[in-house]
């Protein structure tokens, strides 16, 4: 019979990857998306034709209630999140509201549709499945490198607390009403579809612009900080095999290899025969009040239990986000978003 998907945060990188995988993988998937913004659904729906559309906020209750009622599905995948990591800092009570709290009310959606509580618990097998979208921003100042399923939490922004309050609150309830609820702990991953904020796309998109003559600088923070970065078209694969496994867990999902802000900026200025250390200009401004230094994942577990590895490496990553904006720009394909990120 054919699997039904619901997914919050189906607009942004992941979902639009996850709706197509998924797709292909022959399920019928909805998305949850907010009343306010149609030209994000209208960009889903040029990138994926094959979805349902239904809806709902993570700050409202009962608007997911009835969308996990409506569409009955088999698997919920919440993505939704205020996802920004600086942004979390001036905006620390929303952040709280839609990164936290909003894991609890689609996990309180799914309980109260199933008819689960505390004295009648979910049977496995025929309930609804549900992942949450946990973050190495978790680990934080980091207790020991790579990081795994054990490594302790110590969050350094608003988002990392409000992802280890989702975190915890699915194991919770997991834990407490036996629900098939699982986290994938995602070390950073990207694509040309990664919001201009985010600094490997304002990497990307800042040569782009000054290959084409349409600016001179690029300014960043931090060059020192250290990621684990992967492609998104890989990782939303782990999301479903999570899903698919007999006994609910949590995973590790990342490469197990990082570089540094600067080696990124690096390879995606000489992709272009571009020079960098003439265009990037430091701008203390953009340096967080408190730094994710390193990140590294020890991915063993996602690998022998899912059978997950990445394809794409960073070296390809860079060169295929840096080729996506130039084609983007020169007007060679149609626009994604908006290429303007110098503020953020
Ligand atoms: P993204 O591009 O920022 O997408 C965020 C999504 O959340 C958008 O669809 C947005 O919808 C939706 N959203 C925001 N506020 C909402 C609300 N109040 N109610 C319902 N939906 C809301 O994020 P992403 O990179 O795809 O990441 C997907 C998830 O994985 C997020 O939870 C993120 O925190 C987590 N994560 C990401 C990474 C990464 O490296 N990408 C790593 C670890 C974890 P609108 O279009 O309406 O704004
Ligand atoms: O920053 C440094 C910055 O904003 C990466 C989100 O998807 O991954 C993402 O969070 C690093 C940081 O991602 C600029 O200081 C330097 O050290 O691309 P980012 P992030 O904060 O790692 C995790 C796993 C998530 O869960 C999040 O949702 O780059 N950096 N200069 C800069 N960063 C930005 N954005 N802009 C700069 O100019």
């Amino acid at each position: 019979m054919t699997r039904r998907a619901l997914i919050s945060g189906i607009t942004g990188q992941d979902g639009t990857y996850l709706a197509e995988h998924l797709v292909e993988e022959g399920y019928e998937v909805w998305g949850i998306v907010r009343g306010h913004d149609d030209t994000r659904a209208a960009r889903l729906r040029h990138l994926v034709s094959d979805v349902r559309l239904i809806r709902g906020d993570l700050l409202d209750q009962t608007s997911l209630i009835s969308a996990v009622d409506q569409v009955q599905p088999d698997e919920v995948y919440n993505l939704g999140a205020i996802s920004f990591v600086p942004l979390s800092w001036q905006q620390s009570g929303i952040t709280s509201e839609v990164t936290g709290l909003g894991v609890m009310r689609m996990l309180e959606a799914i309980r109260i549709v199933s008819g689960i509580s505390a004295s009648r618990t979910a049977q496995l097998g025929s309930q609804i499945r549900f992942y949450q979208a946990s973050s190495s921003e978790m680990f934080g100042k980091v207790r020991e490198t790579p990081q795994n399923e054990q490594t302790p939490f110590h969050p350094r922004s608003p988002y990392g607390v409000a992802k280890s309050y989702g975190h915890y609150t699915t194991q919770n309830y997991r834990e407490s009403y036996g629900m098939y609820a699982v986290s994938g702990i995602l070390f950073n991953h990207e694509s040309p579809r990664r919001g201009p904020e985010f600094v490997t796309r304002k990497v990307s998109l800042g040569v782009a612009r000054i290959k084409l003559g349409l600016s001179e600088t690029l300014r960043l923070g931090n060059l020192d900080a250290r990621r684990d970065w992967g492609y998104a078209g890989d990782y939303v694969k782990a999301m479903r095999q999570m899903m698919a496994q007999p006994v609910p867990s949590d995973f590790v999902v990342g490469t197990g290899i990082m570089s540094s802000v600067r080696t990124l900026v690096e390879h995606a200025f000489s992709h272009a025969g571009l020079d960098w250390r003439g265009h990037v200009v430091i701008d203390p401004s953009l340096v967080r009040p408190a730094e994710v230094d390193l990140l590294c994942a020890d991915p063993k577990r996602a690998r022998a239990q899912l059978g997950w590895e990445p394809v794409v490496s960073f070296e390809e990553l860079v060169r295929m986000m840096v080729d996506a904006d130039l084609a983007q720009l020169s007007g060679r394909s149609s626009p994604i978003d908006s290429p303007v990120a110098e503020h953020f």
